[in-house]
């Protein structure tokens, strides 16, 4: 009976954290939401969506410099404005996002996978997703 009690308590005070690693497969599986261990549009479109909603800090619906945070360089910025307002619209953030899909994609099947997102395109896809 004594081992029984014991044997609780060291379960209650067990504590089981989340890993915090950043390789791709992690980047996966944090936004495959049909779990076939690959990105599709629809889930990295979802991702960039709330990554600009936790991004956009002052409520006026575009992302500054200051709230993009180097994460779309200012080369890149010209693609991503193509209205040269000097900030990111959401609607521009999706279809910036869908673009640089679409280059993180050269096997052209729709989704990328953990090699692609190693890649240089990959990682900027990643950058615009988490
Ligand atoms: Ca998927
Ligand atoms: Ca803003
Ligand atoms: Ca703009
Ligand atoms: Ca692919």
């Amino acid at each position: 009976m004594l081992i029984s009690i014991t044997t609780l308590s060291v379960f209650f005070g067990a504590d089981v954290l989340p890993a915090l690693a950043k390789e791709p497969s992690s980047v996966v599986s944090a936004l495959d939401s049909d779990n076939d261990q690959t990105l599709d549009l629809a889930e990295v479109k979802k991702a960039a969506n709330d990554l600009f909603t936790t991004l956009e800090k002052d409520g006026d619906e575009t992302l500054d410099a200051k709230e993009l945070k180097g994460r779309i360089d200012k080369k890149s910025l010209k693609v991503a404005d193509p209205d040269s307002d000097k900030t990111v619209s959401r609607d521009e953030f999706q279809n910036y996002v869908e673009k640089i899909f679409k280059d993180a994609d050269p096997d052209n099947d729709g989704t990328v996978d953990e090699n692609e997102l190693s890649t240089k395109q990959g990682k900027s896809l990643q950058r615009l997703i988490q």
